[in-house]
Formats: structure tokens, C-alpha cells, sequence
């Protein structure tokens, strides 16, 4: 899938004009129905399109679905009830929902060399979620009804089911610490997963900021989970998932690895081998929107035939309805992503956050773990005198929208931050190069040199307010606006 397609010269004015496509005929005529019943609704969405095509995207967590994608989520799979697995289905009537719902699950299959995969999660939370019930399920449910003798829950009398409550409710996690990239539904107190599991956290070390082997295998000696987590949403190299696994047999965990992230880079064979990590783990989730470019929604993949029943109960277990739309969607993302391009798209995504953190270092900025081997690059903003709150504010005025995020031992907590996250894959799939990141490096050094803090209404230096001239901000905001002049968004769409 080619979102930007290289027929169309850099300068095309498709941001601005009508174009003549398939895809600019169905959105207009859709724009048309939509404008019919509820005026403000098309007209939000023009203008989210325009708000899209008008700043350069470095959220690490977001990109651009094709329209193939996006068309096949508006349809009338969205009325149709299919709780269940296909074949085994608790509503009558889901003859195309089966066949959707085994398309994307056979695509997802085929792309991450997956024995088994579950494409009904509705997000990543969602796919998590799936993943803990069926290891809880596994591990702790299942032997204790083997033990009493039944096949059900159910068939406890009140006294046993009260102990395996207990049971399940007081099982250990590891994950990665929050400071070190690691996510929130990764066993962490304000979500589910940190309620559900007793958790301790791995972090990574001081100097290098990698994350440190030796100390994860220590804690799982020490603490013995029966989950380990791997995975994160901030950390910017890659992770040995095969030495990952080596700590889980160890002390008998089951290796959980969330790969939202970083999917595209699997799916695209960035990450292989011992980085692979569906070969390497008892279980995998993933979101589809973020590098691996598909609708929004969640996946669950296996190698391990032992789990596969435990997973395939997601709904009703934990997941409302599945999305049988966005399981048309997700066939769709991953039979674009099973095409070779897709394998060079994920390889210029890294090669350009590489670069991208290459600029920011040559212009005086301080890059976590010193560079990336992702889609990501965290920076440090202290060096500008900034936290990450006010650079991601003043990167925004300028029209460059990226995220404020904590960094290893912040010392400005997770709210403020004193570190911004820049990710490439949306900036990747409008076909800009390592030339244009060296562009984008500039542009966000150049603001946030000028940048400067301001002080509360009492007087003391504020971690929110900053000044930065309307001459550094709109010059900037010119540039950005130059290079996606020449790298439209949905060039094929034109004008709607
Ligand atoms: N919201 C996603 C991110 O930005 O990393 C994951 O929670």
C-alpha cells in the first residue's frame, strides 16, 4: 500500500484541488450522505483531514491507514452482533462475519508467522486484557477445576470458588517501568493490570539508559512471576526477546509480549531472529494503527496451542462485541502489509527515526540511550531549559505535533516530563526520507532553542508556560508547512 503514491510529483496540488480517483468519488459521495442528516459531522471530519494535512505528525503511536482501510470500516458489518469465535458463535446469521473475521486472522497469521491469531480486540488495552485472562485461565483457573474434579466454574460449590477468586486475584507480574518506556496496562496501579496483578518493575540502567538484562533476570529469580511482560511504548532500541524467554523458562513464567509499537517493524522484518518476538514468546498483543498502519483496534497472536482455547474466549470474557467492520479493516491493513513494500515502508521508518535522532544530537539535543534502533526517538528537552509539557506546546505552535514523555528517573514526574517522544512511521508513509528528517530536526531544535520558560502568576518558574516569538513560530510553521506541500497526505483524495 502506497499511501503516497511516487506517480504523483512531489508538488502536486491534490492537498488543495480536486483530483479525480475512486477513493476522492467515495469520500465525496459519503461526505454527501453524511452532510445530508448531520451538516457538522461531515464538516468536522474535512476538518480533521485539514488539521492532518497542516502538521507534521510525530506522535510514535499514530499514522495514516490507507483508504482501502479506512473505506472498509464504513459498512454494515457494523450492525451485526457476532460474540463468539467463527463457527462457534452465540448470534445466528455470521456466515461473512466468519469469513472476515478468518481472512484477517489467516492474513495476521501468515504476516507475523503466528500459529494462531485473534483479531477481535477493540484496542491494545483490549488485546492485553485477552492476553492476562487467558494466562490467568491457563496457569491458575484451569488446574484448579482439574484438581476438583469439574469441567466448569460453575460446577464449584461457593467455598472453592471464593479460594480460586483469591487465587487468580493474587498472582505476580514484571514489567517494564513506566520511566523506562515501559505502559501503563503493563501491571501498573491506575489501570486493571496493576489492580489484577501484584507487579514489580524492571527498569533500565542509569548510564547507558539500555534496558539491563542481568537486573531483569535478578528480579524474576527474586520475585517469581508467572507473567513476564515485554514490550513497551517509549523505549527506543530494540529488545532480545529470545533472552527474554531464556529469563521466562528460567523461573517458569509465561512470556507476554506487547509489540503495539513496534508491530509494523515485525510485520516489515526490521526485527527478526532473536528480536522477533512472536518467535520468541508464549504470547504476543498488538494494536493495528501505530506502525503496522491498520485500522484502530487490537491482536493476539500464539505459538503456544496450549493457550489458544484461553484466548479464542476473549468475548464475552473481557471484549464486548468483536468489531466485525474493523476485522474487515484489519484484513485489509494486513494484506497490505504482507506486500513487499510494506517491507521497505517499515525499513525507512527506522532508517528515518536513525536520522531524525542523528539531527537532534548534531544540534545540540540529548537523545535517550543515544540514538534508536526503531520507529522512536526520546529526547531529552532539560538541555533547552524546557519541560517536555512546554516543548510539546511550543512544537505545536509551530506545527509539529509530538508528545511530552517521562524519561528514565524524571525528575519531573509523569505529567510535566522533561522529555519528548518522536516517532516516524506517520511521516514515513507520506514518503518522507532521511533529507526531510534532517528538515524536521532542525525545525523542532530551532523552536525549542527559542523556546524560553515563563514563571506562574505567583512568580515561580512554571512547568507549563513558555514564551517563543510569533517570528520563530510562524517561520517554522512555514517550513513544516513546506515539506508537507511536497509530501501530501492522501494526495488521491484531492480536496473533499
Ligand atoms: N497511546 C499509545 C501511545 O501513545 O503509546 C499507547 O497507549
Amino acid at each position: 500500500m502506497v499511501i503516497q503514491d511516487p506517480a504523483v510529483p512531489s508538488s502536486d496540488p491534490a492537498a488543495t484541488g480536486r483530483v479525480e480517483s475512486p477513493e476522492a468519488d467515495a469520500y465525496r459521495a459519503a461526505l454527501d450522505v453524511i452532510g445530508a442528516v448531520e451538516p457538522d459531522v461531515a464538516s468536522h471530519i474535512r476538518g480533521e483531514l485539514g488539521n492532518q494535512r497542516s502538521q507534521l505528525k510525530l506522535i510514535a503511536s499514530e499514522n495514516y491507514a490507507s483508504p482501502a482501510v479506512l473505506l472498509a470500516m464504513g459498512n454494515w458489518f457494523s450492525d451485526k452482533y457476532a460474540e463468539g469465535v467463527p463457527g462457534h458463535r452465540f448470534y445466528a446469521g455470521c456466515e461473512f462475519v466468519d469469513k472476515v473475521e478468518t481472512l484477517a486472522a489467516d492474513h495476521a497469521k501468515a504476516l507475523f508467522g503466528a500459529g494462531h491469531a485473534y483479531v477481535q480486540p477493540h484496542s491494545g488495552i483490549d488485546a492485553n486484557l485477552v492476553a492476562f485472562w487467558a494466562m490467568l485461565a491457563h496457569r491458575v483457573e484451569a488446574p484448579y477445576l482439574v484438581d476438583h474434579g469439574v469441567r466448569h466454574v460453575n460446577d464449584l460449590s461457593d467455598a472453592d470458588w471464593e479460594e480460586l477468586r483469591r487465587s487468580l486475584g493474587n498472582q505476580r507480574m514484571i514489567g517494564m517501568a513506566l520511566d523506562a518506556g515501559g505502559h501503563l496496562t503493563h501491571g501498573f496501579r491506575p489501570n486493571i493490570s496493576g489492580k489484577l496483578f501484584d507487579q514489580r518493575s524492571y527498569g533500565v540502567d542509569r548510564e547507558t539508559e539500555m534496558l539491563d538484562y542481568d537486573r531483569v533476570a535478578a528480579l524474576a529469580r527474586e520475585f517469581k512471576p508467572l507473567v513476564m511482560v515485554a514490550g513497551y511504548s517509549a523505549y527506543p532500541r530494540k529488545v532480545n526477546f529470545a533472552t527474554m524467554r531464556e529469563i521466562a523458562d528460567e523461573v517458569g513464567a509465561t512470556l507476554m509480549v506487547d509489540m503495539a509499537h513496534f508491530a509494523g517493524l515485525v510485520a516489515g522484518k526490521v526485527f527478526t531472529g532473536d528480536f522477533d518476538p512472536v518467535a520468541n514468546a508464549h504470547i504476543v498483543t498488538s494494536t493495528t494503527h501505530k506502525s503496522l498502519r491498520g485500522p484502530r483496534g487490537g491482536i493476539v497472536l500464539t505459538n503456544e496451542t496450549e493457550l489458544v482455547e484461553f484466548i479464542d474466549k476473549g468475548c464475552p470474557m473481557v471484549l464486548g462485541g468483536p468489531l466485525s467492520n474493523v476485522m474487515a479493516a484489519k484484513a485489509v491493513a494486513f494484506a497490505e502489509a504482507r506486500k513487499p513494500e510494506f517491507q521497505d515502508y517499515a525499513a525507512r521508518v527506522a532508517e528515518n527515526a536513525a536520522a531524525l535522532a542523528d539531527g537532534i544530537g548534531r544540534r545540540g539535543g540529548r537523545i535517550v540511550t543515544g540514538g534508536t534502533d526503531n520507529h522512536l526517538v526520546l529526547v531529552d528537552v532539560r538541555p533547552f531549559g524546557l519541560t517536555g509539557r512546554q516543548a510539546e506546546s511550543a512544537l505545536e505552535a509551530a506545527g509539529v505535533i509530538v508528545n511530552r514523555n517521562s524519561i528514565p528517573d524524571d525528575e519531573n514526574g509523569a505529567w510535566y516530563t522533561s522529555g519528548v517522544r518522536l516517532g516516524t512511521p506517520a511521516l514515513t508513509t507520506v514518503g518522507m526520507g532521511t533529507g526531510e528528517m534532517d528538515e524536521v530536526a532542525d525545525i523542532i531544535c530551532g523552536v525549542l532553542t527559542a523556546t524560553e520558560p515563563t514563571t506562574t502568576s505567583s512568580g515561580d518558574p512554571s512547568k507549563a508556560k513558555f514564551h517563543l516569538t510569533d517570528d520563530v513560530r510562524d517561520g517554522n510553521r512555514a517550513r513544516a508547512a513546506e515539506l508537507l506541500a511536497a509530501n501530501p497526505l492522501y494526495p488521491t483524495l484531492g480536496a473533499l
